[in-house]
C-alpha cells in the first residue's frame, strides 16, 4: 500500500475549498487553508486544520501567487498542494513548482498540463492517438492569406482558434472569404491580449453542437478509466448554467464509443489523475475532441451522485500511488445540476455581490447542496459569482426534472440576486423538458425582463 498524505495544502478558495476539506477529513488527512483578507470569515479557513492568509482580495496577489502560496507550504510543512479548479490549477509552471520542492501537485504532471493547454499540440496528440478531430489539421496559420487558402479547400463555414485558447476567446465563425482578414486580425488581437500568444488555427465550424464530456481517471501506472459523461449543453457565453447526466443525447453505443476514445485520449500521454475530456457531438451522433481539462472540475458532482463515488477520494488516492481495477463506471437514474450564481439573470446575468441576508438550502431525499455561504456571508466582488451547487438525483430525466422544480422552490437567499428564477424558467421550457437543445439554443431564446 502507498504511503498517504499527512497534510494537503489548499490553494483555493469557495465551495472547492470546503469540497476538498471534507474529503481530507473522512480521509484522516490534515488540511491547510489559504485566505486573502476578503476571505477571512470563509468557511474554509474555519473548517481546516490551519489557515494561512496570503494576501489582499486581487487574485493576482493572493490565490494566483505562487511564492506566496510556496511560502504557506513551506510554513505548514504540507506535503501536497489540491489546486482545485480555476486559479492554478491548470498552471503548468505551478505544478513543476511544486515538482521541484518535493511537494506533490495533486493533478496531472507538468508536461501532461502543457500539452493539453496547448490546442494544436492537444490536437495533434489526438489525431496520433486516432482520436476523432474536428477536420482541419493540428497546426499553425501563416497568416491570412494562408488561412483563406486552406479555408477555400475546406468550404465555408470554418472557425478560426487561438491555440492558446479554452473559453471561446480568441474565437470566431467565418462564413465567407470576404470575411476572413478582419476576422483573423481580430482573433490574433484577442488572443494576444489574453494569453500573450497569438498563433490561431483552423477548423470545420461544427453547426449546433452538443457539448458532452467525459470524466477520466488515471492512475501512475498509465491505466485510464472513463467515469461516463456529462452534458453542458446549456450554456451562455461560455458560462455552463446547467450540466446533467446522462446526457438526454446519449446512447450505449455512443457512451461506449465516447468512453473508449476519452480512454485512448488519457492513455496517449499516460494520464494522471482526474480529468474531462471535453467533445462536440453533432445531431448524427458524430463526435469530436474539442479540449481536455487537466483538473477537477465544478460539475464533478454531477458523476459523484451518477456512480456514487467521492471524485476527489480517488484523485487523491491516485495521486499517492493506488492502483485503479480498470473497469469503467455506468450511471445509474439521473442527475441534475444547476450553478446557482450571484448574478441578475433578467438584466444580462449582471453581477449581484452584496450581504446575504437569509439563506435556506434545499434539503430532502436526493437533494445536494454543495455551498459555502451562509446567511450574513457577503459575496465579494473579487471572485467568480457562483454561491452553490444544487444537485439532484432521481430514478429518471422526468424526475428529476420534479425534484429540481421542488428544490429550487425551496432555496431561498436574500440580500443578492441569484440565478434560481433562470433555472425555474429553464426548466420549464418545453425545448428543455424534451431534452431537445444544443449549446446554441440559450443564446437564441428570448429571456423573461426584470
Ligand atoms: C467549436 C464549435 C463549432 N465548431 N469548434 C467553444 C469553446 C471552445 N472550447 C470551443 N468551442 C466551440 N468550438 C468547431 N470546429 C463550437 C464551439 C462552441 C461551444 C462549444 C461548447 C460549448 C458551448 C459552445 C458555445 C459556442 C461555440
Amino acid at each position: 500500500m502507498p504511503e498517504k498524505f499527512n497534510k494537503i495544502l489548499i490553494a483555493n478558495r469557495g465551495e472547492i475549498a470546503l469540497r476538498i476539506i471534507r474529503t481530507c477529513r473522512e480521509m484522516g488527512i490534515k488540511t491547510v487553508a489559504i485566505y486573502s483578507t476578503a476571505d477571512r470569515e470563509s468557511l474554509h479557513v474555519r473548517f481546516a486544520d490551519e489557515a494561512v492568509c496570503i494576501g489582499p482580495p486581487a487574485s493576482a496577489d493572493s490565490y494566483l501567487s505562487i511564492p506566496k502560496i510556496m511560502a504557506a507550504v513551506e510554513i505548514t510543512n504540507a506535503d501536497a498542494v489540491h489546486p482545485g479548479y480555476g486559479f492554478l490549477s491548470e498552471n503548468a509552471d505551478f505544478a513543476e513548482i511544486c515538482q521541484d520542492y518535493g511537494i506533490k501537485f495533486i493533478g496531472p504532471k507538468p508536461e501532461q498540463i502543457r500539452t493539453m493547454g496547448d490546442k494544436i499540440t492537444a490536437k495533434d496528440t489526438m489525431i496520433r492517438a486516432g482520436v476523432p478531430t474536428v477536420p482541419g489539421d493540428g497546426s499553425l496559420l501563416k497568416n491570412a492569406e494562408d488561412g483563406i487558402q486552406r479555408a477555400r479547400k475546406m468550404g465555408y463555414p470554418v472557425m478560426i482558434k487561438a491555440t492558446a485558447g479554452g473559453g471561446g476567446k480568441g474565437m470566431r465563425i467565418v462564413r465567407n472569404q470576404e470575411e476572413f482578414t478582419n476576422l483573423y486580425e481580430s482573433a490574433q488581437k484577442e488572443a494576444k491580449a489574453s494569453f500573450g500568444n497569438d498563433g490561431i488555427y483552423m477548423e470545420k465550424y461544427i453547426v449546433q453542437p452538443r457539448h458532452i464530456e467525459i470524466q477520466v481517471i488515471g492512475d501512475q501506472y498509465g491505466k485510464v478509466i472513463h467515469l461516463s459523461e456529462r452534458d453542458c449543453s446549456v450554456q451562455r457565453r461560455h458560462q455552463k448554467l446547467l450540466e446533467e447526466c446522462p446526457s438526454p443525447f446519449m446512447t450505449d453505443d455512443l457512451r461506449q464509443r465516447m468512453g473508449e476514445a476519452a480512454i485512448k485520449a488519457g492513455e496517449a500521454i499516460n494520464y494522471e489523475g482526474v480529468g474531462t475530456v471535453e467533445f462536440l457531438v453533432d445531431k448524427d451522433r458524430n463526435f469530436y475532441f474539442m479540449e481536455m481539462n487537466t483538473r477537477i472540475q465544478v460539475e464533478h458532482p454531477v458523476t459523484e451522485e451518477s456512480i456514487d463515488h467521492d471524485l476527489i477520494k480517488e484523485q487523491i488516492k491516485v495521486a499517492y500511488g493506488e492502483k485503479l481495477s480498470g473497469k469503467n463506471y455506468l450511471p445509474k437514474g439521473h442527475v441534475i445540476e444547476c450553478r446557482i450564481n450571484a448574478e441578475d439573470p433578467w438584466n444580462g446575468f449582471r453581477p449581484s455581490p452584496g450581504k446575504i441576508n437569509s439563506f435556506h438550502s434545499s434539503k430532502g431525499h436526493g437533494v445536494r447542496v454543495d455551498t459555502h455561504v451562509y446567511a450574513g456571508y457577503t459575496v465579494s466582488p473579487f471572485y467568480d459569482s457562483m454561491i452553490a451547487k444544487l444537485i439532484v438525483r432521481a430514478p429518471t430525466r422526468a424526475e428529476a426534472i420534479t425534484k429540481m422544480e421542488r428544490a429550487l422552490d425551496e432555496f431561498i437567499v436574500e440580500g443578492i440576486k441569484t440565478t434560481v428564477p433562470f433555472h425555474q424558467w429553464l426548466l420549464r421550457q418545453e425545448d428543455f423538458r424534451d431534452g431537445n437543445f444544443d449549446t446554441g439554443w440559450l443564446g437564441q431564446q428570448e429571456l423573461p425582463k426584470g
